[in-house]
């Protein structure tokens, strides 16, 4: 990064006396881990951009220094296919060596698709649409800065709203053929939570065939191999890998041959929530009146298609399997879906609260604070230090306490709020927190980590 870009701290105080170290910290971790205009999501373990780690880093950015927050998106944009996937990494040819695999040769997506970028490799698969949260964000910010400011924002904000609306059209057509409201996940590396018990029934049905062979660099950049998916997981990961480039990343051909093909309930409320705020970039840029009348249509149908996918009995939401139509009944932060995509009537706003307050989340008496670990420790796959199986994630933390904002739950909010800062103060920004000890696990000085915090810090009472 250069001298100049130097990012500047909040300039309103911190939410509450104890997180004043918090805020410049934040702003440190995204200075040093800033790349040219983007922003790597960790350190050494991830060395390259990633598409949902940079929405939520622009969001944070957006508190800091929005001329980055813009640049770290017009970067990630500037990889997307032609048929408005935005893919799930963006490879930095600079990156060290032997930093980071699956690599960019072993994807070879623009030797095999015609809709891949020709300039900078990416990955074939996309992760979960905050970008539109983030954009909003932008423009929010902009609102306190001179009028230069604000034009620059409309002007970015002018420019992305295309890209967005492409992006989301490609999700809600190519992801979803069935129009169920509901999109279909070719990966769990797309769903953002990879080893999550979520996908170990689907992933238990795939025959695997020849890997060609591989060496895993992830583990060598976490204290304990633990932490880290298992070498079962990732032969199952890098065997999906090679199915969806013998179908040469054609969606046609995925959806007749896929062993993988799942619709994944968060993934389908962030684009219900960031229709809502493309909605409102539209209306700032002036979108034709039709495809606003597409995106509202888009967010009613998500809105359904999650309705549909409740389950009474653990009082949450969950994932349908599309080879076998069978609902993937795990309790997950995910199942928290219909509270991310909102609109809920109070009935199923009470349901939600009431999971989220019982012990198989956030109201469990043993947890080291009252934050949601990201499987219900009674799940049979519950594992409190391996990544997507147990620990708390402040990712996740922070979509829940933005949702309970929107949802006007403003004292469980606050509570979600104070234990994650809390956390990283104590502990600092690692990527995610053994449940029952706060142990920081994974890497330190995650890049996302550190935006959420940034947004939690400047949002005491009100997204
Ligand atoms: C993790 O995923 C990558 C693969 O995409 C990995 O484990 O190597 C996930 O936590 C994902 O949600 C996140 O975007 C990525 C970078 O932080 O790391």
């Amino acid at each position: 990064m250069q001298e100049e870009e130097v990012p500047q701290t909040v300039s309103k105080p911190p939410g509450r006396p104890g997180f004043h170290d918090v805020n410049p910290q934040a702003a440190g971790v995204l200075q040093r881990n800033g790349v040219k205009s983007w922003t790597k999501p960790a350190p050494s373990l991830y060395p390259h951009q990633w598409s949902w780690d940079s929405a939520f880093i622009a969001l944070g950015l957006a508190h800091v220094d929005n001329r980055r927050a813009t640049g770290e998106l017009e970067a990630l944009f500037s990889a997307q296919w032609k048929t408005g996937k935005v893919p799930h990494i963006v490879f930095d040819p600079e990156a060290p060596p032997k930093s980071y695999f699956p690599d960019a040769e072993r994807w070879n997506s623009n030797g095999l698709s015609e809709h891949a970028p020709t300039g900078p490799h990416t990955s074939g698969l996309c992760q979960p649409p905050v970008h539109a949260l983030a954009v909003r964000r932008i423009w929010e910010t902009a609102q306190d800065k001179d009028e230069r400011g604000v034009e620059a924002a409309r002007e970015f904000l002018t420019g992305n709203y295309p890209r967005l609306y492409s992006w989301h059209r490609y999700l809600s057509t190519a992801r979803d053929p069935e129009r169920s409201g509901l999109v279909t996940i070719y990966h769990p590396w797309e769903s953002g939570t990879d080893n999550s018990p979520r996908w170990d029934a689907p992933l238990s049905r795939i025959a695997i065939g020849d890997i060609p062979s591989y060496t895993r660099y992830d583990v060598q950049h976490v204290a304990d191999a633990s932490h880290r998916p298992t070498d079962e997981e990732y032969d199952r990961f890098l065997w999906l890998l090679e199915m969806l480039k013998k179908a040469r990343y054609e969606e046609m051909d995925i959806y007749g041959s896929h062993p993988f093909l799942v619709k994944d309930v968060l993934f389908s409320a962030i684009l219900v929530a960031a229709n809502e705020a493309l909605l409102e970039i539209g209306a700032v840029v002036g979108a034709p009146a039709e495809e606003r009348a597409q995106v509202e249509a888009w967010i009613e149908r998500g809105r359904e298609g999650l309705e549909e996918q409740w389950d009474p009995a653990l009082n949450l939401c969950v994932d349908r399997d599309v080879l076998t139509g069978e609902s993937l009944r795990v309790r997950t932060v995910a199942g928290f879906a219909p509270l991310i995509s909102g609109g809920l009537d109070e009935r199923r706003l009470k349901d939600m609260l009431l999971t989220l307050d019982s012990e198989d989340f956030a109201g469990n008496p043993t947890l080291h604070r009252p934050l949601p670990p990201s499987t219900s420790p009674d799940e049979p796959g519950f594992h409190p230090r391996s990544y997507w199986r147990g620990p708390v994630w402040p990712v996740a933390n922070w979509l829940l306490w933005w949702s309970l904002l929107r949802a006007g739950e403003s004292e469980r909010a606050a509570s979600l709020r104070h234990h994650t800062l809390e956390e990283l103060a104590e502990s600092g920004f690692a990527e995610y927190f053994e449940p029952f000890t706060g142990e920081p696990l994974g890497s330190g000085e995650q890049s996302w980590t550190a935006a959420i915090a940034l947004d939690m810090l400047a949002t005491e009472n009100g997204p």
